[in-house]
């Protein structure tokens, strides 16, 4: 089944890479509506060989459209997915605006697809990439001995912040080389040759917003309220590429090797774990414009007798955001 796709915020960090994938996976659209705001309404994308023309989202409308992708932050999407939504699209929502809603499916699409079809609001939300990279290595052990606690410390580049993000942390870089000032202006703090402990607005108990989403998402996508979930979330000098040190407590024992073979036969997961210098994934040699979740460095917690240690690599552009909307986007068209 064809169909009219739109992307809001398409000429963001997030909307090039659902381009991208859209032509790499040849997606089966009929005509493509790329959105953005006033600013940049009038130029040009290009998308499997064609240019389409950049329209302003405040003034489209949305009656002809089959599929809305929705990047183009939380105020956004909470002004305009509901129009899009009354007007026949299905909306799969990139930000956090509405994943914390009963009535909204919250989809990874490896883990939990059949939520796809419950959708009251004509709204899918897509996770957070942080939670959405560490479910797609961590739901095949839920499965299998079931998770009582999760203890992550994430080391999240800055593509998660959006272009502006990039640019700050490629200007900042360069001014520090030439002995100039960092000047930070996205970032509260430098960035360039430092770490932020702290993505997003803190919370009233001390989380930040960012360590929250991990919490909430976890247990509403693996539909299960008891896991703990306990995070910490930094941002690192790296351009692509979120990892997570990620610390289980199950509830029953898993070895190291079975973890293993539970993650390498889990559809969208990879397992790079040998022993030896570079055998372990990092955002650079392995995630940074790739598709799979690269797990590695799976040991036994020597000071838990349940416990498992992984490192889980994805790009958070790709898994983490854009790719997982075009599954989601693919099982729809296939229904
Ligand atoms: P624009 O290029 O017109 O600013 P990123 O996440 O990389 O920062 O990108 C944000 C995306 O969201 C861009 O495509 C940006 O478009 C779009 N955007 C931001 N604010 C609005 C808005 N008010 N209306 C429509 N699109 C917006
Ligand atoms: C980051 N995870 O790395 C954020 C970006 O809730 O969709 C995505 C924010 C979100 O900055």
């Amino acid at each position: 089944k064809r169909c009219n796709i739109a992307i809001a915020g398409a000429t963001g960090a997030v909307g090039e890479a659902l381009l991208e994938i859209l032509e790499q996976r040849k997606f089966p659209f009929t005509d493509l509506i790329p959105l953005a705001s006033e600013r940049s309404a009038g130029s040009k994308l290009k998308c499997a060989g064609r240019e389409y023309l950049v329209r302003d989202l405040e003034t489209f409308d949305f009656k002809d459209i089959d599929i809305a992708f929705f990047s183009a932050g939380g105020k956004v999407s909470r002004v305009h997915a509901p129009r899009a939504a009354a007007a026949g699209a299905v909306v799969i929502d990139n930000t956090s605006e509405f994943r914390y809603d009963d009535d909204v499916p919250l989809v990874v699409a490896e883990v939990n697809p059949e939520k796809i079809a419950d959708r009251p609001r004509g709204i899918i939300a897509n996770p957070n990439c942080s939670t959405m990279q560490m479910l797609v290595a961590l739901a095949p052990l839920h499965r299998a001995a079931k998770i009582e606690r999760i203890n992550v410390a994430t080391y999240q580049s800055v593509s998660g912040g959006g272009r502006s993000a990039m640019e700050e942390l490629g200007r900042q870089t360069a001014a520090l080389l030439n002995f100039q000032d960092a000047d930070p202006q996205r970032f509260p703090v430098q960035i360039a040759f430092n770490l932020i402990p702290q993505i997003d607005d803190f919370q009233p108990n001390g989380y930040t917003k960012e360590e929250m989403k991990l919490v909430w998402e976890t247990r509403k996508i693996l539909g299960d309220e008891s896991i703990e979930v306990n995070p910490t979330a930094v941002r690192v000098p790296v351009f692509f590429g979120h990892s997570e040190a990620v610390h289980l407590e199950l509830k029953e024992k898993l070895s190291a090797e079975e973890a293993r073979k539970l993650i390498a036969s889990a559809p969208g997961a990879e397992v790079v774990d040998e022993h030896k210098p570079g055998g372990y994934p990092t955002p650079v040699t392995h995630a940074a414009g790739k598709d799979p979740v690269y797990v590695g460095r799976i040991r036994e917690d020597i000071s838990h007798p349940r416990g498992l240690n992984l490192w889980i690599v994805a790009d958070n552009i790709r898994k983490g955001a854009a790719l997982n909307a075009i599954q989601i986007a693919e099982i729809l068209v296939k229904t």
